[in-house]
């Protein structure tokens, strides 16, 4: 049921299933201060996603694709300046600036609503506001969290509906006074009377705001992902981080899969890498042949939120529905899974448009002889520019991914047997690590990073830390960040729980030439092996000065031609180049100085003895 009215009366003129007088209020007081035409009380019914996708057709910002190819499936193409996520215009707003930290950008939160306030007057002039009501995490799990966006932009509305569970039913989970997180945004582009729309509306102006003791949400100018679908980085991560720290769970930027073994046993890790790692590719992993009866299922690919249990272990959810993956590279062999969840009901961003109406990307396959290009122009294999933009997106429903956990949508969560950490470094960090306990094991996230720059044939790139994979994520201080991982150990020890294994995994050390030595995708199904041995006491390792790793004979090797010389070369630990690394590690923790836990100053130290010994 479309349940528009104007934004005339108090409660804005909610519909009667919305129960709550704090939350008509609050959506009164918005529409007040950015006066759209319109209220729209979305209700998440495939009646109301199917008009959405119609309008916005009508309106340019849609195609839809060719029925026959990809059934029910729509692309957009962003304005050229709107393509990513925007880190420097993303803002933490704590009372104190030392609570933010020295890693997220802090303006005062005075001054900060000063501006927002003088930003959001009268910006959704000519537009509908959409009140998209969205719980992240399974309806009514004593895990999940409920949040309402109020948003200017359709796509907004069928993107969330299709990342979270969104619509009617969250105002039952809700009830007269549940708690929400409240999120505003606006594409920062009011229309004048009479005054044509654009296909993809947004302004230069661009405001990421964090409010966190207050638990609130503000973006401005930005209709594209991470700025604009707010359940994602902006309340699952940044905001959901605060909570955590305050209530004793953690909101962590990680994929959870199920690793089942032919013996039916089956394992839960959540793993953390920074982008451009293989995040989505190794939560759809598909195990190679030669390790026949070896199951990996996913519960999600990109964040988990993490909660003590009675028992004492860890029980995670993915608190999202659907995956905003990036489209370029992948295909049937990087991630056949992923290909396989496509075929039908999605939407693409900035991908190209082929002349029988299907989409393409870079790594897709061979290039078509004409495409029409991301930004509308026509493009053939030698125009020497991309045809998809590298941050190209698809949105799809986890639903739709044929390798699903049937656990993925329980309540309850799944209980962690691992965390793993990863990053892209093309020497130093072996290919797998197994921290000998849980302190070690967080200063080895803490410390992790990736080398951004392409480096040259044998070279290293620059490394940036990306502690956790969280530094553009964590809505808090990293430091107390760290803090409350350690804490979190301690309590749950002190409490006779289990923690999980940690692990640090490397698949991007290069040879001489350039060239990755481990073939990752589905071999990294071997290491997973490992672990979930090591967790059952069944496999060995060797510990240097780092941790525990395995041996060349520790691994199973049927079907991989991978010789012993190499294996040493991506697993050996090499003292001067840890040397090295621990200066980079002095680097951080220089940075972070301020309130870093004195137990992570005491690993380095460690590990720096070991290295002399
Ligand atoms: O560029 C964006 O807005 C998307 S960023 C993103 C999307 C899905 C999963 N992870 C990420 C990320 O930046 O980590
Ligand atoms: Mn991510």
């Amino acid at each position: 049921m479309n349940a528009a009215v104007s934004p005339s009366t108090q409660d804005a003129n909610a519909p009667t299933w919305v129960r709550h007088a704090r939350l008509k209020a609050w959506v009164a007081e918005i529409a007040a201060l950015t006066q759209p035409d319109r209220i729209e009380w979305c209700d998440g019914s495939q009646e109301e996603y199917d008009r959405l996708c119609d309008m916005m057709v009508k309106a340019g910002t849609l195609r839809r694709l060719n029925p026959e190819k990809r059934p029910n499936s729509f692309l957009a193409w962003s304005d050229p300046s709107d393509v990513a996520r925007v880190e420097d215009r993303t803002y933490i707003c704590s009372e104190n600036k030392d609570d933010a930290g020295p890693t997220n950008n802090w303006i005062e939160p005075a001054e900060m609503r000063g501006t927002l306030n003088g930003l959001f007057e009268g910006c959704m002039r000519g537009r509908t506001l959409y009140v998209i009501p969205f719980s992240m995490g399974p309806l009514g799990s004593p895990i999940a969290h409920i949040g309402v966006e109020l948003s200017d932009s359709p796509y907004v509305v069928v993107n969330m509906r299709l990342m979270t569970r969104m619509g009617r039913k969250v105002y039952d989970v809700l009830g007269e006074d549940g708690e929400f997180v409240p999120c505003v945004h606006t594409v920062g582009k009011p229309l004048a009377a009479g005054e044509a729309d654009v296909p993809w509306p947004c302004n230069d102006t661009k405001y990421i705001v964090h409010f966190p003791e207050t638990r609130e949400i503000w973006s401005y100018g930005s209709g594209y992902g991470g700025n604009a679908l707010l359940g994602k980085k902006c309340f699952a991560l940044r905001i959901a981080s605060n909570m955590g720290r305050d209530e004793g769970w953690l909101a962590e930027h990680m994929l959870i899969l199920g690793v089942t073994s032919p013996e039916g046993r089956k394992m839960h890790v959540a793993a953390a890498f920074p982008s451009a790692c293989g995040k989505t590719n190794f939560a759809m992993l598909i195990p190679p042949a030669s390790l026949p009866g070896w199951k990996i299922s996913t519960i999600g690919d990109d964040i988990a939120w993490i909660k003590p249990g009675q028992d004492g272990r860890l029980y995670a959810i993915n608190p999202e529905a659907g995956y905003f993956g990036v489209a370029p590279g992948t295909n049937e062999k990087t991630n056949f899974n992923c290909m396989a969840s496509l075929r039908e009901n999605v939407l693409f961003t900035n991908v190209a448009l082929t002349d029988d109406g299907d989409v393409w990307w870079e790594g897709m396959g061979p290039a078509p002889a004409h495409l029409v290009d991301w930004q509308g122009k026509d493009w053939t294999p030698d125009s020497g520019r991309k045809a998809a933009h590298p941050n190209a997106r698809f949105t799809v429903s986890a639903e739709q991914n044929p390798a699903i956990d049937e656990a993925w949508n329980d309540p309850e969560g799944v209980a962690i047997d691992a965390f793993i950490f990863g990053g892209r470094r093309s020497s130093t960090v072996p290919l797998v690590t197994e921290a000998r306990d849980w302190v070690e094991g967080v200063y080895m996230a803490a410390t992790m990073g990736s080398e951004t720059t392409a480096a040259a044939a044998g070279a290293q790139g620059v490394v940036r830390r990306d502690p956790f994979a969280m530094l553009p994520f964590c809505g808090y201080n990293m430091s107390d960040y760290f803090s409350h991982w350690l804490k979190l150990g301690e309590r749950v020890e002190a409490a006779g729980g289990k923690l999980p294994s940690i692990f640090c995994v490397n698949w991007f050390q290069t040879d001489e030439n350039g060239k990755f030595v481990w073939p990752g995708f589905g071999e990294n199904m071997r290491v997973l092996k490992w672990m979930l041995e090591r967790l059952q006491g069944q496999a060995q390792g060797e510990e240097n000065a780092f941790g525990v790793t395995p041996r060349y004979d520790d691994l199973t090797w049927d079907g991989l031609d991978f010789d012993r010389a190499r294996f040493e070369r991506i697993t050996h630990v090499d003292a001067s180049a840890w040397r090295s690394e621990l200066q980079l590690h002095d680097a951080l923790f220089e940075q972070l100085s301020n309130r870093l836990p004195a137990q992570l100053r005491d690993v380095k130290q460690r590990l720096a003895q070991r290295l002399e010994n």
